[in-house]
């Protein structure tokens, strides 16, 4: 079944989104990098990788309908985090754009009637759910500790044991 031109317009719209999810979570990664906080960075570089293989599995599903992959120039990230809060803020502000993304997205495909479309999205909707909750978790213990940069700096120690052996 070939897919409306809006959705379609708007699947090849949210791989560009996601490939620039990468790259922010890529610059976040330098950031944490350069600060010498080598959890963040190593959850943060796992997480680029997340949002490319989110790029791919929409660009496998155009491919998929015999719909056009149209790719589209990736925008420079905003970076000049002044703290690591401040930078896990922008990682949720970013996911909850992505959450709305996705749900209108999500909602025209059932305007549309394109049931395989929606099924497909479903998991991209569930997706969110889990990455919104990792990213206001993280910031909720952060703003606990608030400025007392020790337990940050135990945070960041957590961080890269959990995040050592990801690939
Ligand atoms: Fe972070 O979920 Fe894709 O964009």
């Amino acid at each position: 079944m070939k897919m409306d031109n809006t959705l379609l317009d708007e699947v090849n719209a949210q791989i560009n989104r996601e490939f620039y999810a990468a790259y922010l979570y890529f610059a976040m990664a330098t950031y944490f990098a350069e600060i010498n906080m080598e959890g963040f960075a190593k959850l943060t570089k796992n997480h680029a990788k997340e949002e490319l293989n989110h790029a791919k599995k929409l660009y496998d599903y155009l491919i998929l309908r015999d719909e056009k992959v149209t790719l589209q120039r990736i925008e420079a990230p905003d970076t000049g985090w002044t703290n690591p809060t401040d930078a896990i803020q922008a990682a949720l502000n970013h996911e909850k754009f992505v959450t709305e993304n996705i749900h209108r997205l999500y909602k025209n495909a059932t305007e549309k009637d394109d049931f395989a479309l929606k099924v497909f999205l479903s998991w991209f909707v569930s997706e969110q759910v889990e990455e919104e909750h990792l990213f206001q978790s993280m910031l909720d213990k952060m703003n606990y500790v608030e400025d007392c940069s020790c337990e940050i700096v135990n945070i960041d120690r957590e961080l890269k044991i959990q995040n050592e052996y990801v690939e």
